[in-house]
């Protein structure tokens, strides 16, 4: 029996969507192809070239030095391990980064694999980073700070121009995770980008807003020699050296993501920004109304207090949602989630709460 994935019908949490039909067909086409070999796929590794200009396009860079990773996950640790580079270039033998305690845990993941200490700095009521506390953890010792832009659990964006100066003096890098947020923040007020905040390198996944299909992550660098401090000596292909993480990649990543960006940016885009917030408004004062408490989705990202019995009795219905760290539900409004689907989801949260 072939096996069917899961629809994505009552999907609230993920960070994840149906693919654009364009990225879908684009994806399948390449399928096959590996842009971490450019000497034998020449077609895919210039789709690779016009996807990092592109992500420069919407994250504000000229002239973007870059790759098409397999995910927030791996661009993370690559910008930590350019950070790495440079401290140890710079004679830091213990490098430290600096990352909101609101960072995903992939930076985890990166300090154990790059041997780098991570030091966490706390976050204030409104869930971005403490700015003192920062200011507090940051010495001759730090490679990276981190800001987020679009936090994983609140869709939060850190103060990123103070975060660069406090980096910059330093003598360390500002990293940007817009992993998520990187897609919804050009049609906000929010300042986030290369050309609005002194970033070095940014997290933008084409896999999560931007539509793409998986597996399709963006790392961007402002100058291309932070790119070259990842470059390793490649002897047996055509091409001298890659910076990459991992060695064969997937040309239907690289090809979906600028299916999904020539088709979509700037206008669809904005319209799926203007379709997600005014979801993720409705849902917040639905929320409240039941006498929530609801964290404010400054991006389409809401969180409230909904007690364990039910989140599980809404489990139990079939709602894939999950929590937060302290245990707040939480609900993605991604571009699969309508207004139907969370009318259903407030009218079955009204039953089994009994509200
Ligand atoms: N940076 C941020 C801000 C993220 O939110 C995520 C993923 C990453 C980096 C890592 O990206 P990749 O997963 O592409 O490597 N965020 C969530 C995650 O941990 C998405 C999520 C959260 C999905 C909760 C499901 C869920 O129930 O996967």
């Amino acid at each position: 029996m072939q096996a069917e994935p899961e629809g994505f019908d009552r999907v609230l949490s993920s960070m994840c969507t149906e693919p654009h039909p364009v990225a879908r067909e684009a994806a399948e086409r390449f399928l096959a192809t590996n842009p971490g070999d450019p000497g034998t796929y020449p077609t895919v590794a210039e789709l690779e070239d016009r996807a990092i200009t592109m992500l420069g396009d919407i994250a504000g860079l000229d002239d973007p030095s870059g790759y098409v990773a397999s995910g927030g996950t791996e661009a993370n640790i690559q910008a930590v391990r350019i950070a790495r580079e440079r401290a140890r270039t710079d004679g830091i033998e213990s490098p430290t980064v600096v990352v909101p305690e609101s960072g995903h845990f992939s930076f985890r993941k990166a300090a154990d694999l790059l041997d780098v200490e991570l030091i966490l700095a706390p976050t204030d009521e409104t869930h971005r980073v403490e700015l003192d506390a920062v200011r507090e953890r940051v010495d001759d010792a730090t490679a990276l700070v981190v800001g987020v832009a679009g936090s994983t659990e609140y869709g939060r964006v850190d103060p990123l121009g103070e975060l660069g100066e406090i980096a910059h003096e330093a003598g360390a890098l500002l990293h940007v995770d817009a992993a998520w947020g990187g897609f919804v923040l050009p049609f906000t007020d929010h300042e986030w980008t290369f050309a609005q905040a002194p970033v070095d390198t940014m997290t933008i996944d084409p896999h999560k807003m931007g539509q793409a299909a998986i597996p399709a992550g963006g790392l961007l660098v402002r100058d291309e020699a932070l790119l070259d401090e990842l470059a390793v000596d490649t002897p047996y292909l055509e091409t001298t050296s890659q910076a990459t993480l991992t060695g064969t990649r997937s040309g239907a990543g690289v090809a979906s993501a600028v299916a999904a960006m020539d088709e979509l940016w700037p206008g669809g885009y904005a319209a799926q920004y203007d379709r997600s917030q005014a979801n993720a408004d409705w849902l917040a004062t639905r929320l409240a109304d039941l006498g929530y408490d609801v964290v404010d989705p400054t991006l389409p990202l809401v969180a409230a207090d909904v007690p364990t019995p039910t989140f599980e009795a809404l489990r139990d219905e079939g709602w894939r949602i999950s929590r937060t760290g302290t245990g707040e539900l939480r609900v993605v409004c991604m571009p699969h989630v309508s207004r139907s689907m969370l009318e259903s989801f407030v009218e079955d949260l009204a039953a089994v709460s009994g509200r």
